[in-house]
C-alpha cells in the first residue's frame, strides 16, 4: 500500500513541550491561582501518565488531596485553571524557547513536496498546536496540514484511538495509508489501537516506555550532519529518517 499521508503526535514528537513548557505552565497556573501545589521534574513525569491538561490536574487532586476549599466546585476550578495554563504556555512558546526537534522541519517538508497529505493527532487543546507551529514553522505552516485533530474534539483521550480515528475520517483515507509518528506508550497504544502503523521517537520522559509493535524507534528523526540512533528497525543505510526510510518501513 503506498503512503499518501503522515500523522503527527505534538507533545514530544514535533517538539519536546512537556518539561520544560507545559510543567512551567502548569506551575505558573497554579501560582496565579493562589495555590501552593509545584509539579517538579519528577512529579511531571508520573502525572505524564494522564494524558491531558484538565484530566491530568483531577488525576493530581484525587492522587495527592491536597488542601482545597469547602465550597470549591471541582470542574470549574480545574476549567479556570487549565484555562490559565494554555495562556501561559502558549505566552511561552510565543516567546520561540520551546523549537521543533531535530528533523521535524526537514521531513515535514520532504513529504510536502512529495505531494503526501500532513496532519495532526494530539490531546493537547487546539491553541496549543496552533501556536506552536505559527512559533516554529510560521503562519503559513498550518495550511501544510490537511487536518488538525486535537483536544476535546474526541470524548476519549489517548490510550484510545478515537484522535486517530477521527484524523483518518477527516483525512478520507484508510490506515494502511498512512503512518503515525509519536513519542509515548499513551501515544502508540492510540495509533497502533487506529491500525496505523506507527515511528517513535523517544525523549527523556519515555525512554523506558514499551514500544512494543512499533516499527520503528529512534532518538529522533535526525538530519544529515547530525545521525539518530536506531533503537529498534532499521534505516538501511541511512543515517537520518527520509521519506525513502519511510517507504522501506
Ligand atoms: C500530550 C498531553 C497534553 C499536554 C497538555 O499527550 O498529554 O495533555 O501535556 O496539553 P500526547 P493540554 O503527546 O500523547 O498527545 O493542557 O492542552 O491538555
Ligand atoms: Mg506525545
Amino acid at each position: 500500500m503506498v503512503i499518501k499521508a503522515l500523522i503527527f503526535d505534538v507533545d514530544g514528537t514535533l517538539s519536546d513541550t512537556e518539561r520544560d513548557g507545559h510543567r512551567p505552565a502548569f506551575n505558573q497556573a497554579f501560582k496565579q491561582t493562589g495555590l501552593d501545589w509545584r509539579w517538579d521534574v519528577a512529579l511531571y513525569g508520573e502525572l505524564l501518565a494522564v494524558t491531558g491538561g484538565k484530566e491530568r490536574i483531577r488525576f493530581f487532586i484525587e492522587r495527592y488531596k491536597p488542601a482545597l476549599k469547602n465550597d470549591v466546585n471541582l470542574a470549574d476550578m480545574i476549567a479556570e485553571l487549565h484555562q490559565a495554563k494554555t495562556r501561559i504556555y502558549t505566552e511561552l512558546l510565543a516567546t520561540g524557547k520551546i523549537p521543533l526537534r531535530p528533523g521535524v522541519k526537514r521531513l515535514l517538508q520532504e513529504a510536502k513536496e512529495a505531494g503526501l497529505k500532513l496532519a495532526i493527532a494530539t490531546t493537547t487543546t487546539p491553541e496549543n498546536v496552533t501556536a506552536l507551529l505559527n512559533y516554529t514553522l510560521g503562519e503559513d505552516s498550518l495550511n501544510w496540514f490537511e487536518v488538525i485533530a486535537a483536544g476535546d474534539i474526541v470524548p476519549a483521550k489517548k490510550p484510545a484511538p478515537d484522535i486517530y480515528l477521527c484524523a483518518l475520517k477527516k483525512l478520507q483515507l484508510s490506515a494502511d495509508e498512512c503512518l503515525a509518528f509519536e513519542d509515548s506508550e499513551n501515544g502508540l497504544k492510540s495509533s497502533l489501537g487506529a491500525g496505523i502503523k506507527t515511528v517513535i521517537t523517544i525523549n527523556d520522559y519515555t525512554v523506558n516506555h514499551d514500544f512494543t509493535g512499533a516499527a520503528l524507534v529512534l532518538s529522533d528523526l535526525g538530519e544529515p550532519e547530525n545521525p539518530c540512533q536506531v533503537l529498534h528497525g532499521s534505516l538501511y543505510r541511512e543515517r537520518y529518517l527520509s521519506l525513502l526510510g519511510l517507504a522501506k518501513l
